[in-house]
């Protein structure tokens, strides 16, 4: 009896909501138009690895019937060679979101970590579709988007069957994406001539050098906190030479350097970018099972503690309440940690001996600690003052 009426309740529900997603996909088919501007942002890719492929197929078919402006995530899995991407758009979010004059969003994936982006797609006061990877789950967490299950490749290929001939046809990219490129030109020259005008190492200048000395079909793991932050407002888009991990939300930083040896075992040589807290907080991650004859470089930007928190909260809390609350400062005798579990270590003071050193770790072909010691005044410093430049050119 009791099983009867679960079966009978679980066949209605299914029915129903098969008949609601069918008419709501047809309702955000027709409130798309493809004829008039939007973009195309692209957040941390959540599919299957498997499906990698056809939703780049999907994209770079979605972009050439529409034209517009793409802006992706370091994690994104979006290929190098996609038309119309915007290298700085994070940058240019920051300077002047003005410049996006656009009635419509189409967004994959969940937001990236960008206050920046957050704040632009709250304000959005256009359409917003959000087409999430096979996920029932809702995602946005603004509550602004229409949001489609399926994934890329069956929500192109709705689409397109809704086409004519003529609006399937692929169009010149479209005028925002000249605005655009202009603004990302200026922005490059700004990073180009700062980043080295001395040679001194800054997180935000490692996000911009590394992707270029770590070869570039080399994969890459970010981790949660600055890495992933810095690397989306300053790698000008050349994690997507290759596969980039990362995991952030919930997940958090705990487990980064168990994920990045799991990583390590199926694509290497494997570059972790870390945190010191992140790394030490799963620092026994080592002694699993052969793990450091692993083929890992881990980069260990050392800014003594949670470093994201002083740029979060500046203006919230006075120095004695961050420090205690977030920074959570430790004396870490980092050689000894790595001796401690037979790791190989470097450390490292410039960028021309970080590039030394990667060569060092590519030949060991084992996990090794690459450590830099972050100047943590400076780093503020010279980071507010490359983005007054931007934002003042
Ligand atoms: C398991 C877990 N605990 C605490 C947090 C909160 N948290 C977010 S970032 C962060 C600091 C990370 O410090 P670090 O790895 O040194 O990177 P940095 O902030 O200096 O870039 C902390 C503690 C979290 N995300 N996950």
């Amino acid at each position: 009896m009791k099983d009867f009426y679960l079966n009978k309740n679980y066949q209605f529900l299914k029915d129903n909501n098969q008949k609601n997603k069918i008419q709501f996909s047809k309702k955000i088919f027709k409130s798309l138009n493809f004829s008039k501007p939007g973009i195309i942002i692209v957040g941390p890719y959540q599919g299957s690895t498997s499906d990698l492929g056809s939703f780049n197929v999907a994209l770079e078919q979605l972009q050439a019937i529409t034209g517009w402006p793409v802006f992706v995530d370091p994690v994104s899995g979006v290929l190098a060679n996609l038309r119309g991407l915007v290298e700085n758009w994070e940058l240019i979010l920051k300077k002047n979101k003005d410049v996006i004059q656009c009635e419509q969003i189409l967004r994959l994936g969940p937001v990236s970590s960008s206050n920046d982006l957050e704040n632009f797609l709250l304000n959005f006061e256009g359409l917003q579709i959000l087409v999430k990877e096979n996920n029932a789950k809702k995602l946005d967490p603004f509550k602004k988007s229409l949001e489609y299950e399926f994934g890329i490749s069956n929500f192109v290929k709705q689409f397109i069957g809704e086409f004519s001939y003529v609006q399937k046809k692929r169009k010149p990219l479209i005028k925002l994406v000249k605005v655009l490129k202009s603004e990302d030109k200026k922005i490059k020259e700004i990073i180009n001539k700062e980043l080295f005008s001395n040679k001194e190492i800054n997180e935000y200048k490692i996000a911009n050098y590394v992707p270029r000395i770590w070869p570039k079909n080399y994969p890459i793991m970010l981790s949660a906190s600055s890495p992933i932050r810095d690397w989306l407002t300053f790698s000008e888009n050349r994690t997507l030479t290759r596969k980039c991990f990362s995991f952030r939300g919930a997940s958090g930083i705990d487990g980064t350097l168990s994920l990045a040896l799991g990583i390590a075992r199926i694509t290497n040589p494997l570059l972790l970018v870390t945190g010191d807290l992140a790394l030490i907080h799963d620092i026994n991650g080592f002694l699993i099972e052969n793990a450091i004859d692993l083929n890992l470089t881990i980069l260990l930007i050392n800014n003594n503690g949670g470093n994201i928190f002083k740029n979060l909260y500046k203006n919230n809390l006075d120095e004695k309440e961050l420090k205690k609350l977030f920074l959570m400062p430790k004396s870490i005798n980092w050689a000894n940690i790595a001796n401690g579990y037979q790791v190989p270590y470097k450390n490292v003071s410039d960028f021309n001996k970080l590039r030394d050193a990667f060569d060092w770790s590519l030949s060991m072909q084992k996990s090794v600690i690459i450590k830099v010691d972050i100047n943590v005044e400076n780093e503020m410093k010279e980071r507010d003052l490359i983005l007054k430049k931007i934002l003042n050119d």
